[in-house]
């Protein structure tokens, strides 16, 4: 059994890259100093015989215990904002030139997406509608044009490690590549009211001919 969280798309694993260097950094950190202090402990305990000794902190066989780690954790702090930036660019900042752009509505409580039909234009009539479940192709760049009907809400898609809330009265764009095809979840993951635990949805990764046929049977048929 696989208890990993797929990375299903292009970014997910630059993401899971920085948390792990995160974790990695923070956690060496964490079990050096409580190594440390513990060691003390033991080494300073009360025993007969032995005075105490009375140290104000200041001397500076002392103070470079603190003052060196505390320089290699401030380079350490740039080595992760270096990285955070990198990757915030490269998933906020830049957007890929799109094949297919999508709008992503959020509302009490469930999510419609609106995508192009056979045309491959947004907002023309023969646009396809659907609710809780996105249809989207492998392979492909799309961007997401993130929209509420009534209050905030934050589209998730997990394997894709995207989370980004969805402010009424402000159209938000961002992109994504999916990598992996397969069915995945989609959730809300802002308290958005009572029914915000079942604003669940279903993201379709599917592959290209799966996915043309997909938007050949659910093209509306528009007259003119
Ligand atoms: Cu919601």
């Amino acid at each position: 059994m696989d208890f990993t969280l797929p990375q299903a798309s292009s970014y997910a694993g630059s993401i899971d890259g920085l948390i792990l260097l995160i974790t990695v950094l923070a956690g060496a950190w964490l079990l050096l100093a409580e190594g440390f202090f513990f060691w003390l402990i033991w080494r300073f305990r009360a025993r007969d015989g032995v005075r105490t000794q009375y140290l104000d902190g200041t001397e500076p066989h002392i103070k470079k215990w603190i003052s060196r780690p505390h320089t290699l954790i401030l380079i350490l702090d740039v080595v992760v904002i270096v990285a955070a930036i990198r990757v915030w660019v490269n998933v906020k900042q830049t957007l890929p030139v799109a094949d297919a752009t999508i709008r992503v509505i959020g509302q009490q409580w469930g999510w419609v997406f609106q995508q192009p039909g056979a045309d491959r234009q947004l907002d023309t009539a023969d646009d396809i509608y659907t609710t809780d479940d996105l249809y989207v192709e492998n392979q492909k760049t799309y961007h997401f044009q993130l929209q509420s009907r009534d209050v905030l809400h934050s589209f998730s898609v997990p394997v894709f490690r995207i989370k980004q809330d969805v402010v009424p009265g402000r159209t938000i764009t961002g992109w994504f590549t999916p990598i992996a095809a397969g069915t995945y979840d989609i959730q809300c993951v802002e308290i958005c009211g009572i029914g915000h635990g079942v604003m669940g949805g279903r993201i379709h990764v599917q592959d290209a001919n799966e996915h043309a046929a997909w938007i050949a049977g659910n093209t509306p048929t528009v007259t003119q």
